[in-house]
């Protein structure tokens, strides 16, 4: 019986250590947040997207990139040009620090994702999303969700 305990325990710690999101929990949050059809961007994309940069893992941090920034959160947002992670030159195009994504509250992520978007590249900005997400059958991504 303690054993079990500890067990449990041991999963609830895991559990809080980071929020993996379900793909229709996030295409229902994207798109309460005003993100299907934003810039012409369909919520299919925004959610391959998300799974292709971090498998929907709030808490996701990439490695190093070649220039030393690194990327944060659901989104992968590249502390270079869009938040501070006070580790070398930083544009801060969303005026956040890095660490304001990746935490479980993605408000702020899906605003800066959407600041990120509206540059002429679009959805170019994310590598992944164009290697597995342009052009492809993107809404089967949302199938099933109840929207
Ligand atoms: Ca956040």
């Amino acid at each position: 019986m303690k054993a079990l305990a500890l067990a449990l325990l041991f999963l609830f710690i895991a559990a809080n250590e980071a929020k993996i999101y379900e793909r229709c929990e996030l295409a229902s949050l994207f798109k309460r947040h005003g993100m299907a059809g934003y810039r012409n961007v369909k919520l299919g994309d925004w959610v391959c997207m998300a799974y292709h940069e971090s498998r929907y893992n709030s808490r996701a941090v990439g490695p190093p990139n070649t220039d030393g920034s690194r990327d944060y959160g659901i989104f992968q947002i590249n502390s270079r040009w869009w938040c501070d992670n006070n580790q070398g030159p930083t544009a801060n195009g969303c005026n956040k620090t890095c660490s304001a994504f990746t935490n479980d509250d993605i408000t702020d992520d899906i605003e800066c994702a959407k600041r990120i978007v509206r540059d002429p590249q679009g959805m170019n900005a994310w590598v992944a999303w164009r290697n597995h997400c342009k052009g492809r059958d993107v809404p089967s991504w949302i199938q099933g969700c109840r929207l």
